[in-house]
């Protein structure tokens, strides 16, 4: 490699350079010059976008130099590393969470104030990277955040979609969905490093010869590649020194053109062949918790898996030339649900095809590195891909999979000798007309660890999908209940409260969750309750405020704010949340409303393109909310709110003013839940069924603080074979007044028969979700709710008890569970380097 620096002074080191100032003064002189001098703009310019990015500079400055010491000390101290793999990283806004974790964001608002600039209106005019569709692009996020700050060597590889996550409209009650082109203005939070880009094959051929040692070597030959480029996120721990990095890998062209048609004359076409190539990272897939088999995805998913074992390997190359016996010790991959589990197979080809290793060497070091979490129980998420398909596209990887299958299929029957059932259970290749390969099963045999993401989730794999697996290996399958990350979730989307709470209990809680329990004797503390009483109620006003400026919806700030914000899907169940309004509804024109408490109730999320059912549902809130909202009988007694382009940003605003937290899944059917844990940390009480975390929530809090209601998981299997909706809604009258609502056509008077579907999926004695099953039960939580709402005193305690209790979910503690477990790393201190 050859430097550009001649050696006349030794002593001179450009990457040398004074520390930056964290005080005003500094902030003050280098916002100047960002707005001024890099981005010409004065104060003419009108937009806030300017300032926010000038601000951004600066504050990244500050990562930029604590960054490359980090990444420097680790490489240097020669330490175990971990990956994690994933398809998603739905981070948010950087801004104000770079200035939270710098310790920096109160002088920086100050050196803001001196300029006559608010920071607030700066951070709002950040975009979402909403490279994620929900919970588990969400928990990546978290999770990286929680590595930093337990400053565990760790960097997320991802994917860096042009197009993150659709932006929803509503229009007519329907959902319409916006591309997302987040990054239209630039990002100023990356930086892109051609110097590590890797190239990645796609479909050729394969030949086998026998090298210079005699040993079987194969080629993949004749391919179609594509060059990824990696982009580069700091990843800030919370004043620790320690930067990580996210790093997201963009699909380019390579420079060599389709020479045939550059020969014959079109150069245009071969030229335009790039937009093949760049497709690739495009798009993010707008699907949550279900797949589709496009070709795309699989290019994707190989890109991801392929450039970043590339730039491991390479890494590893770099230190310790062509030996590998100590890869296994020195590095760990958590793949990220079934997304990225082709990894297995991409590191059996570079290990034996590139770097030239037999199989077994190469098969150990495979299995000592992958670790494998599962995020879905829901069948039609567990990804197959067709055998043609693969061939064709990964023809070398096909070949590996099926050498894997043929070892582990020996394995199996070893085990269980004639077991042929079992066999074909188990295969990795499902037989059939059209030959799939099981992509989870590919990544529990390639793991040294698999787990699942709540209590429940754990045991119901372990009982049911992945059955078979664990009775050949036990000791792979364990749990790591999901946390969400404090700083976001409290410190930064709460700061009012927060500085309340460190307040009463020092800020010890920030970094060590299970501290918010020194909260729980202050909730029979009359003046602190006040207080508890009075930042919520002004975070609920800032909610009204935020409606009412962005969607002009008018909200009574002493209703009880009721809140359901997810993806939308039937095991979500919002129909039911809708069925208990209609409810509601059906009382107030009745005149059935003694002891009556006004209740807002706001439901938020996005539906899949393709996922027909979930946009009826938007289309049935937003039909009933419109009923409900203009009838001058209903007044402030109820309300129904859809809140539309439900993302990360929001959720920052929704969760501080929340008083009820919807949790009302099928049980079985929520893997965890992390939304969950959001409310519960601020003050929100729950309403939920036994499933995911809610079973974790509820014992943390104690029974007695959490509204339970349905049927649990074994009672929903027991009476799934003879589920029969009708006789519910036989014996139970109020059940009656709603069907009968929705049956007459009562919310689409003018659209006649478009909620027939719906009627007709929870009337039906197949309707998987058996929502009309938890409806009478439901209703009873719910006016336990209302009987404890009433006695507001009662109600604050069991909010302070619900913070103080959430310390268990904290992905501080959900991280460390996995490298105690998993990773095996040593925390490195960069400060002390
Ligand atoms: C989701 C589950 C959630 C869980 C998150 C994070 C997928 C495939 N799964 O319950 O539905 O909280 O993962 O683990 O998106």
């Amino acid at each position: 490699p050859h430097r550009v620096f001649h050696k006349s002074n030794p002593a001179a080191d450009i990457t040398k350079l004074p520390k930056l100032g964290m005080d005003k003064k500094h902030f003050i002189a280098d916002f100047k010059h960002y707005y001024s001098h890099r981005l010409g703009r004065d104060q003419n310019c009108r937009s806030p976008h300017y300032a926010y990015e000038a601000l951004s500079l600066a504050i990244s400055d500050r990562l930029v130099e604590r960054w490359k010491k980090t990444y420097n000390v680790y490489r240097d101290s020669d330490c175990k590393k971990a990956f994690y793999l994933s398809m998603e990283f739905l981070m948010g806004r950087s801004l104000s969470n770079a200035m939270l974790n710098l310790g920096v964001d109160d002088i920086v608002t100050q050196a803001l104030y001196d300029l006559g600039l608010e920071a607030e209106e700066l951070i709002e005019s950040e975009p979402d990277a909403g490279l994620g569709n929900g919970g588990l692009g969400r928990l990546a996020a978290c999770f990286i955040d929680s590595c930093a700050t337990l400053q565990l060597p760790v960097t997320g590889y991802g994917l860096r979609y042009e197009y993150g996550m659709f932006s929803q409209q509503i229009v007519n009650g329907e959902q319409v969905e916006k591309p997302d082109h987040w990054l239209r203005m630039g990002n100023v939070w990356e930086i892109e490093r051609p110097e590590y880009m890797h190239r990645i094959k796609f479909g050729g051929h394969t030949q086998t010869h026998i090298d210079e040692k005699g040993n079987k070597r194969t080629s993949w030959l004749d391919t179609h590649d594509v060059i990824a480029m990696p982009y580069d996120t700091p990843v800030p721990g919370y004043k620790n020194g320690t930067v990580n990095t996210l790093r997201l890998w963009k699909a380019i062209a390579t420079e060599e053109f389709n020479l045939q048609e550059f020969n014959a004359g079109d150069y245009a076409e071969a030229v335009a062949e790039k937009n093949t190539a760049e497709n690739i990272t495009m798009v993010l897939y707008p699907n949550d918790a279900n797949e589709n088999g496009k070709a795309l995805r699989l290019q994707q998913q190989y890109l991801l898996a392929s450039a970043s074992l590339q730039d491991v390997i390479a890494n590893w190359v770099g230190r310790h030339g062509n030996n590998f016996s100590k890869f296994a010790e020195k590095n760990c991959f958590q793949l990220n649900d079934t997304h990225p589990s082709i990894a297995v197979a991409e590191l059996m080809r570079l290990l034996m095809d590139i770097h030239g290793l037999p199989w077994k060497d190469a098969w150990n070091i495979t299995r000592q590195t992958m670790a494998y979490t599962n995020h879905t129980l829901l069948p039609e998420a567990l990804e197959k891909w067709s055998v043609n398909l693969m061939q064709h596209l990964l023809p070398r990887l096909m070949e590996i999979i099926f050498e894997i299958n043929a070892h582990f299929m020996a394995e199996v029957s070893a085990r269980w000798p004639g077991d042929n059932p079992r066999m074909a259970r188990m295969s990795i290749i499902e037989e059939g007309h059209q030959k799939q390969v099981r992509m989870a099963f590919l990544a529990i045999v390639g793991s040294f660890s698999v787990n699942g993401v709540a209590e429940l989730h754990s045991r119901l794999l372990q009982e049911g999908l992945f059955r078979d697996f664990y009775e050949l290996w036990p000791q792979k399958f364990n749990n790591k209940t999901n946390g969400v990350t404090p700083r976001r979730w409290l410190a930064g989307c709460n700061p009012e409260l927060a500085e309340f709470i460190t307040a009463t209990i020092g800020d010890g809680w920030i970094t060590d969750l299970s501290q918010l329990s020194k909260l729980a004797p202050y909730a029979e503390d009359a003046a602190f309750r006040q207080k508890w009483y009075d930042l919520n109620r002004a975070s609920k006003q800032r909610l009204v405020d935020y409606k009412k400026e962005e969607h002009d919806i008018e909200i009574n700030v002493d209703a009880l704010f009721d809140v359901q914000v997810k993806r939308i899907h039937e095991y979500k169940r919002q129909i039911l949340n809708v069925l208990h309004v209609i409810h509601l509804y059906d009382r107030i024109k009745r005149g059935d409303t003694q002891n009556w408490v006004d209740r807002c109730v706001l439901i938020g999320g996005k539906a899949a393109p393709g996922y027909v059912m979930a946009k009826k549902i938007i289309k049935l809130i937003n039909n009933v909310g419109s009923v409900i909202n203009e009838d001058p009988e209903v007044g402030n007694k109820l309300r129904l709110v859809f809140m539309p382009n439900y993302c990360v940003s929001a959720m920052e605003k929704i969760c501080p003013g929340a008083d009820l937290s919807e949790q009302i899944s099928t049980a079985g059917k929520e893997a965890s839940g992390t939304g969950n844990m959001k409310f519960m940390m601020n003050g929100a009480l729950t309403i939920g069924t036994l499933d995911g975390a809610n079973i974790e929530i509820r014992e943390e809090v104690g029974a007695d603080n959490f509204f339970l209601f349905g049927l649990t998981e074994q009672e929903v299997e027991a009476l799934r074979p003879h589920y029969d909706p009708q006789w519910f809604i036989n014996q139970d009258s109020d059940l009656q007044g709603v069907m009968r609502l929705l049956e007459c056509g009562h919310f689409n008077q003018f659209e006649p028969g478009i909620f027939d579907d719906i009627i007709a999926s929870i009337k039906s004695p197949h309707d998987p979700w058996m929502t009309i099953a938890d409806f009478r039960s439901y209703l009873e939580a719910q006016k336990r709710v209302e009987q404890t709402w009433r006695d507001q005193e009662r109600w604050t305690k069991m909010s302070i008890l619900n913070t103080a209790a959430s310390g268990k979910f904290s992905t501080d503690r959900t991280i460390s569970e996995y490298n105690r477990e998993i990773w095996k790393l040593s925390p490195v201190d960069v400060e002390k380097y």
